[in-house]
């Protein structure tokens, strides 16, 4: 799947950013300004990891030569971080190759300029030529996202240990202290943020888009530091009991979801994006308290378990983005707007840790089940494309191969295909855009 995934994009968009795989063109997008290749940048590691060398080495050589850094344009902070520095610091803790950590180092500093704030919250995006940062135009009274600064922390961290140069690291644990001291509603953190006052500009809290993968960065901190990191712990462990307490559920049928709250009162919805709560807490059952852990092992489960009914409830099976426990509904959209299924991951990542944590062969079947359903509905003759109703047995493909398919989707099904000592969970965390990023405790680097 991956080879056909990458080929399809090198011969049809090699050097955009994605492949559109029914006009079989090269799509540049929004989000990265002028920075492209992001499907190769995304790619690195995953050809590495399966072995596709020859594949690698290409992406490699287009990193050195055309990975061209001195771009205008508005850039998402958090997509180029996630993607971009992300991508190349895998590539290199996997390699070695110095050509990564250079393109890295000169990357990190550019977006520095974003953290120029009266609070030092970053604004959500860049242009990464002029160093000109500003608040999305979407987002509530300037604010900025949850899930954008609070997702920078693994990356930054290693830009500072990489550069020797601290600045990188003082910028995350910046916003770290900003949000551990700020009064937090019911301890749960919402999702808008002011740059300008550091306080809350709405109250919205979500474990899907605009909150999630700031609570994964919690727990994935604590672990890289070989657990030293104990701020980061009690952080987690404290936004885990307030999400317990608030927004977990159980709905008519048995199935456990983790809602929306707006303001105190309960959406019942849960995005595939929160999907990925399965493994967060999964791995993080472990250093729960002692009386928490196996409650915490349950929860990851039936979380999962119930992303997987809002696979099997489709026709496609397929998930929608959104599923809902509301006027009769048990994990299946309800709106229009919301069956569509883009090559996301998330459901797939939460088998690939549960499987890894408890070797329930159920978590390889329902991975199967994806691979079968990804294989029938969204693969097309130029690659794969994500389908707009997940509940219409024939597809309409919304022409997108999505870089996070190559990097995430494609890169969790090997490894929950694999065995438990490739990128064993011992001495990996994987970034949010599921690059390995290696725990400090075991550098060891190839050369
Ligand atoms: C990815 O880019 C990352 O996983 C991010 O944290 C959330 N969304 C996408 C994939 O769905």
């Amino acid at each position: 799947m991956m080879k056909f995934a990458w080929d399809n994009y090198k011969h049809y968009a090699w050097g955009k950013n994605e492949l559109r795989p029914l006009t079989r063109n090269g799509h540049i997008g929004t989000m990265f300004g002028g920075l492209r290749g992001a499907s190769i940048i995304d790619s690195l590691d995953t050809l590495y990891i399966m072995d596709l060398l020859e594949e690698y080495e290409e992406a490699k050589d287009w990193v050195e030569n055309n990975l061209d850094l001195n771009s205008n344009g508005e850039s998402s902070l958090f997509e180029v971080n996630i993607r971009y520095v992300g991508g190349l610091l895998s590539a290199y803790y996997l390699t070695g190759n110095e050509v990564f950590k250079k393109k890295v180092l000169e990357l990190g500093e550019k977006l520095l300029p974003a953290f120029n704030t009266p609070t030092g919250i970053p604004r959500g995006v860049i242009n990464l030529g002029s160093g000109t940062s500003w608040s999305w135009g979407w987002a509530s009274a300037g604010s900025s996202i949850l899930a954008e600064f609070g997702t920078l922390h693994l990356e930054f961290v290693h830009l500072s240990e990489l550069s020797n140069n601290p600045v990188f690291r003082e910028k995350v644990m910046n916003i770290r202290k900003l949000l551990n001291k700020i009064e937090k509603p019911h301890g749960l953190y919402p999702n808008f943020l002011s740059p300008v006052t550091g306080n809350w500009v709405q109250h919205h809290v979500s474990l899907g888009g605009l909150g999630d993968s700031f609570y994964e960065y919690l727990i994935k901190s604590y672990l890289m530091s070989d657990k030293t990191d104990e701020e980061a712990k009690k952080m987690y462990y404290s936004a885990l009991e307030a999400i317990e307490a608030n927004l977990v559920q159980q709905s008519p049928g048995g199935l456990t979801y983790l809602a929306e709250w707006r303001g105190g009162i309960l959406d019942h919805k849960m995005g595939h994006l929160a999907c990925f709560a399965g493994g967060m807490l999964g791995i993080g059952a472990e250093d729960g308290a002692p009386e928490k852990k196996q409650r915490y092992l349950d929860l990851a489960g039936e979380i999962t378990h119930t992303c997987h009914e809002s696979y099997t409830r489709s026709a496609t099976k397929l998930g929608p983005e959104a599923f809902r426990f509301d006027a009769g509904a048990e994990a299946t959209a309800t709106r229009l707007s919301e069956r569509y299924y883009i090559l996301r991951p998330e459901v797939i990542e939460s088998y690939m840790y549960m499987w890894r944590l408890t070797h329930d062969p159920k978590y390889r079947e329902w991975g199967w089940e994806a691979v079968e359903a990804l294989e029938k509905h969204c693969r097309v003759e130029g690659g794969y494309s994500g389908i707009r109703d997940v509940y219409a047995s024939a597809v309409s493909h919304d022409n997108m191969q999505q870089s996070f398919f190559l990097s995430e989707t494609l890169k969790y099904l090997y490894l929950l295909f694999s065995d438990d000592d490739l990128l064993p969970l011992q001495d990996w965390v994987f970034n949010t855009e599921d690059q390995p990023e290696i725990f400090f405790c075991v550098c060891i680097l190839k050369t």
